[in-house]
């Protein structure tokens, strides 16, 4: 049973936080709209489930009772047109409703107007940049950075560290390989808006609490928004095969409250104002570009899409 063990600890390797024991279903995620592919995956579960037990259970029932060693002598009809006019409506029901939810739920997914943040996401090998580009309608001051696997998680991976993977902890958790060194901060009850995309290969945004992932394409921004509601600590992971060091790229995407994220913000970007400051003839040029550059979020990214191209 090597294999079963084995396969479920890769299946429950992400959302440690947000996992009970046992548990086998989707989480409900933290945000305002990630119960939706909760719901409409117990659906289609369910539907699944009817149809299967309907469908086995006559199977079933018919080689039991029906079998030849019973005397059973098999109908010479071939042909009922009420049962053929049933068992194609009920599908096609069933599909066209099945289609309606889902095609709801995705256009509520797609539409990112109204948010009051924006965030580029950006999947390099192996390590994810974050750049805060508005907040509240304001434009932020030269706020990102790069999001790379731990430290103490790096140094114990490397073959003949002879470390303890389970002494990789944050409190009471074993975070080895789930945690980053910069965590992405964002703020609670916000509409953000990610940009997303990629530097080098394809990549794939993937936080399990927020109910959604997307793809990190170079050449090609796709958005997607989340509202958390729950401060905390949401952990993620690439999930689009991108190379070598694939599995050592974690996501850490941490909510804070409104007040605490203003706070935060506002540090880094008197952190990043001081340097800038200082006579640093590298940094001038950048500094001057990202002051003459216009305030919203699409021309602020454009450069950063051509340099892919
Ligand atoms: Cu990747």
């Amino acid at each position: 049973m090597a294999w079963a063990a084995l396969a479920l600890a890769s299946f429950g390797s992400t959302a440690q936080a947000a996992r009970g024991p046992w548990q086998v279903n989707m989480q409900r995620g933290v945000t305002t709209w990630s119960s939706v592919p909760y719901h409409l995956n117990s659906i289609s579960l369910g539907v699944c489930a009817v149809i299967g037990t309907l469908v086995f259970g006559a199977m079933f029932i018919a080689m039991f009772r029906f079998r030849k060693s019973r005397g059973a002598v098999a109908e010479k009809w071939s042909h009922n047109t009420t049962l053929e006019i049933v068992w194609t409506t009920i599908p096609v029901i069933i599909l066209v409703v099945l289609a309606y939810l889902s095609t709801k739920g995705l256009t509520s997914w797609a539409d990112t107007t109204g948010s009051q943040m924006t965030v580029k996401v950006t999947g390099y090998q192996w390590k994810w940049r974050y750049d805060y580009i508005s907040y509240l309608g304001k434009p932020v001051d030269k706020v990102g950075f790069m999001s790379k696997l731990d430290s103490l998680s790096d140094q114990t991976r490397q073959l003949g560290s002879g470390m303890d993977p389970y002494a990789v902890k944050v409190g009471t958790e074993n975070t080895y390989l789930l945690n980053v060194d910069k965590p992405l901060v964002v703020p609670v009850d916000t509409k953000i808006r990610f940009l997303i995309t990629g530097g080098d290969v394809i990549h794939s945004w993937w936080v399990p609490a927020l109910g959604w992932k997307v793809d990190a394409i170079p050449g090609t921004i796709n958005a997607a928004w989340t509202n958390i509601k729950t401060p905390g600590t949401y952990r993620g992971q690439c999930a689009l095969l991108c190379g070598q060091d694939h599995g050592f790229m974690p996501i850490v995407v941490v909510a804070k409250s409104k007040a605490d994220f203003a706070k935060w913000l506002a540090a880094q970007e008197a952190k990043s104002a001081a340097p800038a400051a200082a006579p640093a003839p590298a940094a001038a040029p950048a500094a001057a570009s990202t002051a003459a550059a216009p305030q919203t979020a699409q021309v602020a990214v454009a450069p950063a899409k051509g340099k892919q191209g």
